[in-house]
């Protein structure tokens, strides 16, 4: 499999918490690379832009409030099958139910609060990279 790449972006909970460098760690001693490694704070514009493919669920405002609402560290990883690789790193959405093991399973019990994005398809990927390194 030639590499890949991803976004994924440590959240508000995840920041504050002083998650960061554990949570990057483990992806580098996966093997992936991490690249554009940047922090920032979503405007409220920018988070609906990102969770656009949410607008119309329940849960969108306080999603949008919830990301918009702290600093946040993004950044690129890249290596062999790294959109699913880091899926599985990070594990279910419900951080209650997420295998020991993952960051979710790890670190939290929150939905909303979740610790972390990842992007889930190539296609997420390059939208989402879009919305946060302002490419166009
Ligand atoms: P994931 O891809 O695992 O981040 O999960 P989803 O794409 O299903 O959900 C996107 C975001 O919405 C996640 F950050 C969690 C949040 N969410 C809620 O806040 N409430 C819900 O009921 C479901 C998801």
């Amino acid at each position: 499999m030639d590499s890949e790449q991803t976004l994924i972006v440590i959240k508000p909970d995840g920041f504050r918490r002083h998650l960061t460098g554990r949570i990057l760690a483990r992806f580098e001693e996966k093997g992936l690379q991490i690249k554009n490694l940047t922090s920032f704070n979503f405007t409220i514009e920018k988070a609906r832009e990102f969770y656009e493919l949410h607008r119309d669920k329940a849960f969108f405002n306080d999603l949008v409030k919830f990301i918009s609402a702290g600093q946040v560290v993004a950044c690129i990883l890249e290596g062999a099958n790294a959109i699913a690789v880091v899926r599985l790193m990070i594990g279910t959405t419900k951080s209650f139910e997420a295998a020991p093991g993952t960051i979710r399973g790890d670190f939290g019990l929150g939905i909303t609060d979740n610790i972390i994005h990842a992007s889930d398809s190539y296609e997420s990927f390059i939208k989402e990279s879009r919305v946060i390194f302002d490419r166009t």
